[in-house]
């Protein structure tokens, strides 16, 4: 059984969403963390600087949304919410799971802060240079991976429905389209509800 440690309307709701499209047994484990309850980091929470999410799958502790995000869709592969080991589309999938941390976030993040990013030795790029490639990609297809919707698409739909009227996000109706694509889902309006306290 995963157990997700989770506060309300934050990065884990994502993973409300995802698990509800896989069908996968879970159960919420609401805790506090630094910046929101003040302080110490919740001792309940495993996430090495109390942060969420994180899961526990009967004691296997997985922090980090793309290693979340991945190891879900390892674990309950029924519902094909990633390509699996050897199967077409994996190595799209490893790299966008990747890119969302190690680029698209700190690339808003950088625009957020006003910090120029420094091209040659940041692991990142401008928001607008990462938003051109996304842009591209997804005026060619539905989702990240073409056709199929994966748990890539839960992080990357949901900032972007996130950010959809904020000046941070530069213009695209491909985008546009693509966030209000993801949170049409029935299993994101669910994790809506479950998130509200429904
Ligand atoms: N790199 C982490 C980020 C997690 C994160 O920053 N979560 C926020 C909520 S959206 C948090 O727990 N903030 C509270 C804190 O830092 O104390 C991931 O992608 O999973």
């Amino acid at each position: 059984m995963i157990t997700l440690f989770h506060r309300p309307r934050t990065r884990s709701t994502r993973f409300l969403f995802l698990l509800e499209e896989l069908d996968a047994p879970y159960q919420v484990r609401l805790v506090g963390t630094r910046t929101r309850d003040g302080g110490a980091a919740d001792p309940a929470n495993p996430h090495p600087h109390g942060k969420v999410p994180a899961i526990s799958d009967d004691g296997t502790i997985v922090f980090e949304s793309p290693a979340i995000a991945l190891y879900l869709t390892d674990r309950f592969p029924k519902n094909r919410l990633g390509p699996v080991v050897g199967e077409p589309g994996r190595g799209a999938y490893l790299s966008w799971l990747s890119y969302y941390t190690g680029v698209l976030e700190p690339a808003f993040m950088s625009k957020f802060m006003n910090v120029e990013v420094p091209r040659g030795t940041a692991g990142w790029v401008p928001v607008d240079e990462a938003i051109t490639v996304l842009d591209k990609l997804l005026s060619a297809g539905p989702y990240l991976l073409g056709d199929r919707f994966s748990a890539a698409d839960v992080l990357y739909g949901t900032t972007f429905a996130m950010f959809a009227q904020s000046p941070m996000m530069p213009k695209s109706t491909a985008i546009d389209d693509y966030a209000k694509r993801v949170v049409s889902r029935p299993a994101y309006l669910k994790a809506q509800e479950l998130d509200a306290g429904g």
